[in-house]
């Protein structure tokens, strides 16, 4: 592999060049949201600086074109993660849209009372909180499969909680929380040997690796823009076209209609069917160019030299006296979770900004896995493809520096 073009990377992200607290900006947050390089503002720029105008509803010149770029990214999209066909790319705000959506529409049609849902302990709020409201509303039932204290599912325990009564697994392909990837492949086949359809919540995935839906045989994958170097507001949910097909529309409005009386309404097809009123066109837009942006670097060279910043930071980490890591496993990626003895995470969280290095304290919408390794909350430091071994070092004399002076 030629060397990973990090120097060429760094000088597309305009933000990495702004001072915090009059020190080199180190932006270790990139699970909460990463930053966008020059081409996708760019890309949004040119949109409404040339291009503008409402989709799928105009005859004009400027809405046409604004359309080939909305259609044009979904299938960019489509490509990025090896989906059959554009209908089965449906844009939603975030994953937290997409999951809510397989609730209020897939679940609502298919799981009744005293059915159940399959989760693990290490989800994230949106993928619990949707179906504890879904189950409350329904009878339905809501099983979690266990953690250990490596941070790794207890694939036993999760197989044998499928049940003849599971109708839906929904799994985090990795934890925000703990950095872990589940073992989604052997997920899946155990689902399918069962019948049963699979939701993976690859928010945090997406960014770090290649996703190729149809090889992981998934059932409906999503995913946020933000996390993926385009904007907030834009995600996408992935689902297999014969489910969603089968599925009634989420939300009534413009654009998901065929034809309206006020006797009955035929809706759209897909993807439209999903997809009601003005959608944000200009974050689509910028979802695409970091796509594309993306592809010319390659998920795979992304996923080796994070892979690289993950090791070297973990031995770093595992030096300090003091310092545990929360979530062990050898299958993770980009995330180093950590508490340290007698310093609250918010005041690491506080402590490291003074030195310009920007880090997330807190449960992280994982209650649930805080609760499981008794700590109030954890530091997290998250790695994209654009922080350096040297930004590690200044993340770790910073620890020190801080257990030096307060621990
Ligand atoms: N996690 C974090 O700091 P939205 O907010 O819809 O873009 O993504 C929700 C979500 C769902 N699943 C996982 C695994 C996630 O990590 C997130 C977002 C951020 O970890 C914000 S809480």
């Amino acid at each position: 592999m030629t060397a990973f073009p990090i120097e060429k990377i760094r000088a597309e992200f305009p933000i990495l060049k702004e001072k915090i607290r009059n020190k080199p900006l180190v932006y270790l947050d990139n699970a909460a949201t990463c930053q966008k390089p020059q081409a996708v503002i760019d890309s949004i720029s040119h949109l409404y600086s040339h291009e503008y105008a409402n989709v799928h509803r105009g005859v004009h010149t400027l809405s046409v074109k604004a359309t080939d770029r909305y259609e044009g990214a979904r299938e960019k999209i489509k490509n990025f993660i090896n989906a059959k066909s554009t209908k089965e790319i449906i844009f939603v705000k975030g994953t937290t849209e997409a999951i809510n959506l397989i609730a209020q529409t897939f679940a609502k049609a298919n799981i009744t009372k005293g059915d159940e849902i399959l989760i693990t302990a290490m989800e994230h709020h949106s993928n619990i909180v949707p179906w504890q409201m879904f189950c409350a509303e329904t009878g339905a039932v809501l099983k979690v499969a266990p953690i250990n204290l490596q941070g790794e599912l207890i694939y036993d325990q999760f197989e044998k909680l499928i049940s003849d009564k599971t109708r839906l697994i929904s799994v985090v392909h990795m934890s925000n929380a703990l950095g872990t990837i589940n073992p989604v492949k052997k997920i899946i086949a155990a689902a399918k040997a069962k019948n049963i359809p699979v939701l993976l919540d690859g928010a945090q995935a997406i960014p770090h690796m290649t996703v190729d839906v149809q090889a992981l045989d998934c059932d409906f994958y999503a995913f946020s823009g933000h996390k993926l170097y385009a904007p907030s507001g834009i995600g996408v949910l992935y689902g297999k076209q014969a489910l969603l097909e089968a599925m009634p529309p989420y939300q009534g409005g413009g654009d998901m209609i065929r034809k309206v009386t006020f006797e009955e309404t035929e809706y759209n097809t897909l993807p439209y069917k999903f997809e009601a009123g003005t959608p944000s066109i200009a974050d689509v837009v910028g979802l695409g160019a970091a796509v594309d942006y993306l592809t010319e670097i390659g998920m795979d060279n992304v996923a080796a030299y994070e892979a690289e910043l993950l090791d070297y930071a973990t031995k770093k980490a595992e030096q300090i006296e003091g310092l545990r890591i929360i979530g062990q496993t050898k299958e993770k990626g980009a995330i180093l979770s950590f508490v340290l003895d007698k310093i609250h995470p918010h005041d690491i969280g506080t402590m490291l900004d003074s030195l310009g290095i920007a880090i997330r304290a807190g449960h992280h919408c994982a209650m649930p896995v805080m609760d499981f390794f008794e700590v109030p909350a954890t530091a997290r430091a998250s790695f994209a493809m654009y922080n350096t071994k040297e930004e590690i070092d200044v993340l770790m004399s910073g620890i020190e520096q801080l257990i030096e002076v307060f621990g």
